[in-house]
């Protein structure tokens, strides 16, 4: 089991999906994530340990290469394929509830900002971590994320900024949710954005990089 366990959280880390799959070249001809997971629910391996053991291990460990630039984007995306592709199978335990995420967490590119490469790697990071994430898409208003935070109450709320001129939109949006929810928790990133820009908008947290970002989210759902 652990070994079926281990090798699901190889193939996230390495972005095998499955046997089709020609990436990357030296695992050509392996099984991938897909066929792994698959086998280990049939072998009784609990959905829970599939994806705390096996696919959150995974992305945790091509999270830390990417912050420490060992690996880049592409990487980054085959291994959210991997672990998506593999999430396929447990799906049917989600929604039975037979399986709990850590929490729920909303993210959305702010008003005016159409930048949305660094917030699907965010997404995929924070989905590959455990959480649920709804994703507003870009160009997104406060009304939209307040819309958001009613219809899931107690989730987390990710904003993302790459132009300088969109940063007020950050500081309008995150006032406007504090405002209507103070109890929301806030985070905020983006190329342009900085700690001392979070602490001035009156966000809760910063994160330069998604591994970050899911770092302070598990230590919030501990
Ligand atoms: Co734009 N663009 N762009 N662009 N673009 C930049 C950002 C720019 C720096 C280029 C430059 O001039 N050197 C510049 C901004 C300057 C500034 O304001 N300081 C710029 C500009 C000016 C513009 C336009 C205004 C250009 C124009 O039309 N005159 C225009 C604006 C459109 C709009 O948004 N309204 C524009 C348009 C575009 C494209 C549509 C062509 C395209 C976007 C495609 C897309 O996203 N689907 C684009 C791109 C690709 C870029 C660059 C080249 C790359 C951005 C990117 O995806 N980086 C960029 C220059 C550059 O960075 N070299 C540039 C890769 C991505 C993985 O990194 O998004 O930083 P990043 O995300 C990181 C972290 O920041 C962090 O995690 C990610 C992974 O590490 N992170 C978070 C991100 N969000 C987070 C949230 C968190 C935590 C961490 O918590 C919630």
């Amino acid at each position: 089991m652990e070994q079926l366990l281990d090798k699901i959280a190889y193939c996230v880390e390495y972005g095998k999906i499955n046997l089709a799959s020609p990436y990357p070249p030296d695992m050509r001809g392996q099984e991938g994530a897909d066929e792994y997971t698959k086998r280990a629910l049939e072998q009784g391996v609990s959905p829970s340990d599939v994806l705390t053991k096996g696919l959150i291990v995974g992305m945790g460990k091509i999270g830390v290469k990417f912050r420490e630039n060992k690996v880049f984007v592409p990487q980054v995306l085959m291994s959210a394929r991997a672990m998506s592709t593999a999430m396929n199978h447990l799906k049917p335990y989600f929604n039975s509830g037979a399986v709990k995420r850590k929490g729920k967490f909303i993210i959305g590119t702010v008003k005016g900002d159409l930048h949305d490469i660094g917030k699907n790697l965010v997404s995929m990071m924070v989905e590959g971590s455990g959480f649920e994430v709804i994703d507003l898409g870009v160009d997104v208003p406060a009304e939209k994320f307040i819309e958001a935070i009613q219809a899931h109450p107690g989730a987390y709320v990710g904003m993302s900024a790459l132009l300088t001129t969109t940063m007020a939109s950050m500081e309008e949006i995150n006032k406007a949710i504090k405002q209507a929810s103070p109890q929301t928790t806030t985070f905020v990133g983006g190329a342009p954005v900085n700690d001392e820009f979070r602490k001035q908008i009156g966000a809760d947290y910063y994160s330069p990089d998604p591994q970050g970002l899911t770092e302070i989210l598990t230590k919030l759902t501990a």
